[in-house]
């Protein structure tokens, strides 16, 4: 057992005084240069265009597509609905197999638009899916399968193809964490019939609220355009059903002075990264997830396991006391879209058989990373996390079926 450093009675969680004065959380918005921003949103307010597909819109756009090395971007209002967009335009319906272990709004998008999810299996190693488990869940109803790259880590995006070509199955990516990211050298955006971006104020690049879809396909691309804009054509030609999925200019002046950043967001990223590579190095129990060789990552998301048999405390009460010590960590994605409503009120016959996600889901802790950190927090985060693990008895036995933990909303 490594040498741990004893601050024990001092900890937050014990009733010592927190180890930052100001919480520390999982993201922070990576704005960029404001008086670029600031040039750019005069140049709109002077334009007079807001909204519909502006300038700014469009040269979002360009950029977006360059970078994920496709043909067309369609900039969309947030994420979920260009998930509900895409699934809609590429004619899915009846069911669509999905990761549990990802935000909901991954599911939710597919059941808003009427169509089922289903639960496929995560590999326990990569976080994403299983790609036997997606095999085993297609039946005649099945009409797309909708993949995740989780953490910014690309799914299994050959095997999956391979299945969907089988199968005769539309394949997308839910990319909303893996802008910027790359598998074998090549961009996220680039795989399946289509990928959705989010460029929610959280993600790596960011919109405020924001998201896109990315695709090669010219006939797809014209369909999401059609749909995103209540299906018009012409000024009073509607050519299909529609809703209103548009980025206004003002996220695009916040997009493209965000993005113009990328590179040394991600180079910072990397540097927090690296350095909880360290801080965690010593601790038991906790492992950190990391790129697989040959994938690029932006480095947006810190995901840790906890194992509780060697670290001496349960994931749950690592949080809660890493919260009271104001580092917000969170349990992303506990504890699966199978056990939150509606799914977890609807399961199929013979239950949700789901053990690797539900493995996952009661070991992922999520810490502060990105730009919310810098190197230095991440060196006094990791000596706090290491005491906390130094008082795993004191803290069980303060804690342990106290009404405080039974809340504990992490
Ligand atoms: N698919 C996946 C796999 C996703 O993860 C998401 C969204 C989507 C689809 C849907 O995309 P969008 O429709 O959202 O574009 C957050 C985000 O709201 C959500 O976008 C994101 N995934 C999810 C993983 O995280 P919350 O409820 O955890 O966010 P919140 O408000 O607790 O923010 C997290 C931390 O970020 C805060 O502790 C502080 C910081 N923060 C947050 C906001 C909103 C800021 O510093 N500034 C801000 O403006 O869901």
């Amino acid at each position: 057992m490594p040498m741990l450093p004893d601050r024990t009675r001092s900890l937050a969680i014990l009733g010592g005084r927190s180890a930052f004065a100001q919480p520390r959380h999982v993201g922070a918005p990576n704005i960029g240069d404001r008086r670029r921003f600031y040039r750019r949103l005069d140049e709109v307010l002077d334009r007079g265009r807001l909204s519909n597909r502006g300038p700014l819109v469009q040269q979002f756009e360009q950029e977006v597509a360059a970078r994920a090395g496709v043909k067309h971007c369609v900039a969309m209002c947030n994420g979920t609905t260009a998930l509900q967009i895409a699934a809609s335009a590429l004619g899915l319906s009846a069911e669509v197999i999905v990761p549990s272990f990802t935000f909901v709004a991954t599911a939710h998008a597919l059941k808003w638009q009427g169509i089922q999810p289903v639960f496929a299996d995560i590999d326990p190693r990569t976080h994403n899916l299983n790609a036997s488990s997606v095999e085993s869940l297609i039946t005649p109803r099945t009409t797309g399968i909708l993949g995740v790259h989780l953490w910014g880590r690309p799914g299994p995006v050959v095997d999956l193809q391979d299945i969907a070509d089988r199968h005769n199955l539309a394949l997308f990516f839910d990319a909303a964490h893996a802008f910027g990211c790359k598998h074998g050298g090549q961009p996220v955006g680039s795989f399946g019939r289509c990928e959705i971006f989010s460029f929610h104020a959280t993600k790596f690049v960011n919109t405020g609220e924001g998201g896109a879809v990315v695709t090669d396909d010219d006939g797809l691309a014209r369909c999401l355009r059609l749909q995103q804009n209540f299906g018009f054509t012409g000024l009073d030609q509607v050519e299909s059903l529609g809703v209103n999925g548009k980025m206004s200019e003002l996220a695009a002046a916040l997009g493209l002075t965000s993005l113009e950043g990328m590179t040394a967001w991600m180079a910072r990223a990397r540097e927090v990264h690296d350095a909880w590579g360290e801080a965690l190095a010593p601790l038991p129990g906790l492992s950190l997830l990391t790129p697989e060789p040959g994938d690029d990552s932006n480095y947006q998301y810190l995901a840790v396991e906890v194992d509780d048999g060697e670290s001496g405390l349960s994931r749950d009460l690592i949080v809660q006391a890493l919260r009271a010590e104001n580092i917000l960590a969170r349990r992303y994605f506990h504890p699966g879209c199978h056990r939150m409503e509606p799914y977890v009120s609807e399961p199929p016959p013979g239950g949700y058989h789901l053990p690797a996600t539900e493995h996952i889901c009661r070991r992922i802790m999520v810490l502060p990373a990105g730009a919310a950190v810098t190197p230095a927090d991440v060196r006094r985060m990791g000596e706090a996390l290491a005491a906390i693990l130094a008082s795993g008895p004191a803290i069980r036995n303060a804690l342990t079926d106290s009404p405080a933990r039974k809340e504990c909303k992490a």
